[in-house]
């Protein structure tokens, strides 16, 4: 059985590799790609993602537009971490094909609306503007998705603050809409992300693949590495965004707990933190969950898996 996902980012380094995963897992059907404002300004994120479905071969899918800034903040982007471009490093190639003339909120709302309840999974791997529109303005998305699976915060640290991490931050108020619906969010952050390392062997074993979309997942994990040891100290760079994916094909890539979580809003230093309360069980009726602990050896089998699968691709 397939899990269907709609999947939210803001390509971004860790978003292409996202991306890819997901194309190239036969446990994922890709209903539909949204971008939102994030690592760059929605423009250059959106340009990116449709140069990436080239580079991937990914044709079918439907790749919208979304939001094109927080919903109350201003613009942040991550220029010291994703470049100018939002995806420096390797060369883009032009895209083949246009973004879908609808809003990606109405993409959303129209995907998750016309499948069954409880079989359209989001995975969100920017700031949660898109979402917290979306089920605003279609209440009964919190009954109809089957799980938000999202990249953001951290229980333990943060990487955009001391205790706030990127995608919370940049829209903190968007991300509390999102984590205080009904629906089940699964929280993979940084706790997790920081164990998915693309060390010197990951990348050799996914440059040993010798195809395009391999050779570009290698150059954007060269400058991604270079500025991750410039700006954090990282000897490898932490790949996030893909490990929400990889939870969604295999949950038992990562250990998870069950723990309320809430966002804060108003904290002079801690504005975004997602504040997990381990005091005690979690109540019956709490609907957060947090990504604990990552299988690190399955985790990258299904990366290097999903790129021999998507194999070469003519461009
Ligand atoms: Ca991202």
């Amino acid at each position: 059985m397939s899990h269907k996902i709609i999947l939210d980012c803001d390509p971004g380094h860790d978003d292409v590799i996202a991306l890819l995963l997901a194309h190239g897992s036969p446990e994922i059907e890709l209903l539909a790609v949204t971008t939102v404002v994030g690592n760059q300004t929605l423009d250059k994120v959106t340009h990116n993602a449709l140069a990436v479905a080239r580079v991937a071969g990914l044709t079918d899918v439907p790749i919208a537009a979304g939001c094109p800034r927080p919903l109350v903040r201003e613009i942040e982007v991550a220029s010291a971490i994703h470049g100018e471009s939002g995806l420096d490093g390797p060369e883009l190639p032009d895209p083949l094909r246009e973004v879908d003339p609808r809003h990606a909120v109405d993409v959303i709302i129209e995907t998750v609306m016309a499948h069954e309840p409880g079989t359209v999974t989001l995975v969100p791997t920017g700031g949660l503007t898109n979402i917290a529109m979306a089920v605003r303005r279609e209440p009964r998305l919190a009954e109809r998705v089957k799980e938000v699976v999202l990249m953001g915060g951290g229980y333990h640290t943060g990487n955009w603050s001391a205790v706030a991490e990127f995608n919370i931050k940049i829209d903190p108020e968007a991300a509390h809409i999102v984590f205080n619906e009904r629906w089940p969010v699964m929280m993979v952050g940084l706790d997790l992300t920081h164990q998915a390392l693309a060390t010197p062997e990951v990348v050799q074993r996914i440059a040993a693949l010798d195809t395009r979309p391999a050779s570009f997942v290698v150059e954007l994990l060269e400058f991604f590495g270079t500025m991750y040891q410039q700006s954090q100290g990282f000897d490898s760079p932490p790949v996030h965004d893909p490990c929400a994916v990889a939870y969604v094909i295999d949950p038992s890539v990562m250990t998870t707990q069950r723990v309320p979580v809430d966002i804060e809003l108003c904290g002079g230093l801690t504005v975004g933190m997602t504040v997990a309360d381990f005091r005690a069980p979690a109540p019956a009726d709490c609907t957060t969950s947090v990504a604990v602990q990552l299988d690190h050896h399955k985790f990258w089998d299904l990366v290097v898996d999903a790129l021999a699968r998507i194999g070469e691709v003519e461009s």
